[in-house]
């Protein structure tokens, strides 16, 4: 019988794809040991359903006894066969997994290892292949050998904290008759040691090609931290402990050269920045004697010849010497030599560098904004009409600095035109009072307490955002820490309508007080009364034939059309030859791609009847002019309804979009104002019908209207300057 110790404290949702990971095994003889935690979570219903399909039984830690070393103390007292393994209750197996620990498993096997898997996906999600197994950053993926045990069950850990127990499965005569068991006085770090005795005790270790053990990399820092996302002042006094119990209890010399190694590398990268610049004062005191205790285990011998150090050698062996008169000099020349060969490498680095030791001195310009619309490549959204009001209200009492990107754009009136990321950037935007931004802004660009930052953002939300993602694919794994950190700095959040409010405030862990519900100056042009001579203006400047009717296609971009950091593809799905012998008598078809897409559409699409308006900066302009708009997923639409214009919704793919890639905060079924179509002739028939379709969608076109269009008239720019400059 193979047993497996799941433990849990918290993450119901997580414990689903755990237990039912198990009930896929397609192995028989499994008996599941949950361990609960003094849990939270009503875990009853999950378990009668789980009960049904596996062996499972429930412990639960007794008063006064808690943490993840003691419930997995438990679930091994309770473990009843040969072998036996623990996972994770945030974690999962993949299907034959147990089956594949039994491929290679022989009478003698002390361990057999499975191949681990980090993710940052649910289950659904790995085994459909939408969420890639990724590599942490202590995993150095170039020295791991499979089939070499310690090498991968060890020695690819950089980072101590990381050595971990899981991924195993065990012969459980060893534990048992090696007396192993978890520190319970380690809340912290309680593998590392027994990992030690483990690894020295087994004599036979096996890797097993096909298991995978599925690690989930918690993505949330803010509301559900992994151990290791705890602020190491938190947790130092753990590290000290695991430490120097791993290294009393090792008797492998390839372990312990490996934790004497890892442990080298935390005294010569971290150490120095805590000693220098924490506001624990143990860092100088009770820590640095710890470390300096626990570096006496380190052979020199291996880090002369380890690769993991680089420059940072000559430290450490300075550290150990233990000259306590002399570390705070040595950390700080460590940390300006580092911060110098990174000036000349990084060029950010360097502007933020000279910002924080320059521009940061001199004093704020009370009369400065920034203005910036989708990083720098537009001019266009909320910030250009908040610029305009603002021109045409206050002239030169402000000075208006625009942030253009790499390929520059035409800006009108009088302003200062600043290339991002240059070090006028950063002087312009550490000065400036006031930064008016519709996405988020940088974390490298260094921002003062009295910085006013209005974040107007870039449309109402029906794609779920930030906090209220689970999965999250395409971004960077420290997505939601950031979003957190720049969230707390919007001053104001600008909000259309109050659904657009009560997702941001989820979404961005927003307090009322930083809610700006104004409405959107970008559709105030909406609202003008000289918006029809404007429209015919604007076809006029574009080639587009008085007679004729505008069709505007804007559809979003896709994750899954990933290329690069903020770059995605586009698979036209819209026939435009078809379309054009059908429609080119009455309508022009203007082609609308996200800002994301970096895919060029096939230039020799494009005529008299399909236009490429994809680089046209404004896309207020383009409604303005829209006769028909045809779109999907984009916030284009909350936007377009202000002008009441029929609208269809080329959803090709649906499911797909909502299920897997986004997850929608409203049930589009009920509320768009326009019909969902699935293929080409859905769409054609719509447009051929438009008067029916129209009529059809009149009264939901109202609601609609009413729900997220109700604070747009027009004033949006007044009502927003109003508050944030006369404030
Ligand atoms: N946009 C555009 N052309 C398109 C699609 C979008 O110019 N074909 C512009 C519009 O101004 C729109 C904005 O980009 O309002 C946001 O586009 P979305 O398609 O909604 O996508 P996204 O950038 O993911 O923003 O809360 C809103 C969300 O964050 C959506």
């Amino acid at each position: 019988m193979i047993s497996i110790v799941v433990t849990h404290q918290m993450n119901l949702k997580y414990l689903r794809d755990c237990l039912e990971s198990i009930a896929d095994q397609n192995y028989p003889d499994i008996e599941t040991i949950l361990v609960l935690d003094h849990t939270e979570d009503d875990v009853t219903e999950l378990v009668s359903e789980l009960q049904e399909k596996i062996n499972l039984s429930v412990y639960e830690l007794e008063e006064g006894r808690t943490g993840l070393s003691a419930a997995r103390n438990l679930g091994l007292s309770k473990v009843q066969g040969d072998h036996f393994m623990f996972l994770d209750n945030d974690d999962y197996l993949m299907p034959g997994a147990i089956q594949g620990f039994l491929e290679v498993l022989e009478e003698d096997t002390d361990i057999v290892y499975a191949r681990l898997h980090s993710t940052r996906g649910d289950r659904a999600a790995y085994l459909e292949g939408r969420a890639e197994p990724m590599l942490g950053e202590e995993e150095v993926e170039a020295s791991m050998n499979f089939d070499d045990g310690i090498n991968y069950c060890v020695e690819r850990y950089r980072l101590f904290e990381k050595l971990t127990i899981l991924a195993c499965l065990y012969r459980t005569g060893l534990w048992t008759e090696n007396d192993i068991h978890f520190n319970e006085e380690l809340l912290f770090f309680a593998d590392a040691p027994v990992m030690a005795r483990v690894f020295s005790k087994a004599k036979k270790l096996k890797g097993a090609e096909n298991a995978t053990y599925v690690k989930r990399f918690h993505n949330d820092k803010v509301n559900n931290p992994s151990q290791l996302q705890y602020p190491k002042d938190e947790t130092m006094p753990y590290y000290i402990k695991s430490y120097n119990e791993a290294i009393s209890v090792v008797e492998n010399d390839r372990v312990r050269k490996h934790m004497n190694l890892i442990l080298g590398k935390f005294i010569a990268r971290l150490f120095p920045k805590k000693y220098r610049g924490s506001d624990d004062d143990k860092w100088r005191g009770e820590y640095y004697h710890a470390l300096l205790d626990m570096s006496k285990t380190i052979d020199k011998k291996h880090i002369r010849k380890s690769d993991m150090f680089r420059r940072n050698k000559k430290y450490l062996f300075k550290f150990m010497k233990g000259n306590e008169a002399k570390i705070g000099k040595y950390s700080n020349m460590l940390l300006a030599k580092r911060k110098l060969i990174r000036m000349f490498q990084d060029s950010h680095f360097r502007n933020k560098t000279i910002t924080q030791y320059i521009f940061a001195k001199w004093s704020l310009k009370e009369n400065w904004v920034v203005f910036e619309s989708f990083m720098g490549r537009n001019y266009s959204g909320q910030p250009k009409y908040i610029y305009q009001y603002m021109q045409k209200t206050y002239g030169d009492k402000y000075r208006y600095i625009w942030i253009v990107d790499k390929h520059g754009i035409k800006i009108d009136g009088k302003c200062k035109k600043v290339k991002r990321w240059s070090l006028k950037y950063f002087f312009y935007m550490n000065r400036s009072k006031y930064w008016v931004l519709n996405m988020r802004q940088p974390l490298s660009v260094p921002r003062r307490e009295e910085t006013i930052l209005l974040q107007t953002w870039h449309g109402t939300p029906l794609k779920k955002l930030a906090f209220d993602l689970e999965n999250i694919h395409s971004y960077t794994p420290k997505y939601k820490e950031n979003v957190f950190k720049q969230s707390r700095d919007w001053n104001y959040m600008l909000s259309d309508n109050p659904h657009s409010s009560k997702c941001f405030t989820s979404a961005y862990m927003l307090e009322q007080h930083q809610l700006l519900e104004a409405g959107y100056p970008a559709n105030d042009p909406m609202y003008a009364p000289d918006k029809e001579q404007r429209a015919e203006q604007l076809k006029e400047q574009l080639g587009i034939p008085k007679d004729k009717k505008v069709i505007l296609y804007a559809p979003t971009w896709r994750d899954d059309e990933f290329i690069d950091t903020g770059e995605y593809g586009f698979n036209l799905a819209l026939d435009v030859d078809k379309m054009r012998e059908q429609f080119s008598d009455e309508y022009v078809l203007l082609m609308r791609l996200h800002y994301l897409v970096v895919e060029r559409l096939d230039k020799k699409m494009f005529d008299d009847f399909v236009m490429n308006v994809s680089s046209y900066d404004d896309i207020t302009d383009l409604y303005l002019l829209t006769d028909l708009i045809i779109t999907d997923y984009s916030s284009v639409f909350f936007d377009f309804a202000n002008l009441k214009r029929p609208m269809l919704f080329y959803m090709y793919d649906l499911e797909n979009y909502r299920d897997n890639l986004h997850g929608f905060y409203l049930n589009i079924q009920e509320i768009l104002p326009g019909p969902i179509l699935r293929t080409n002739e859905e769409v054609f028939d719509a447009i051929a019908n438009i008067d029916r379709v129209e009529e059809e969608y009149k009264e939901k076109y109202d609601a609609f209207y009413e729900e997220f269009c109700c604070w747009d008239d027009g004033h949006a720019a007044e009502r927003v300057v109003k508050e944030v400059f006369q404030k």
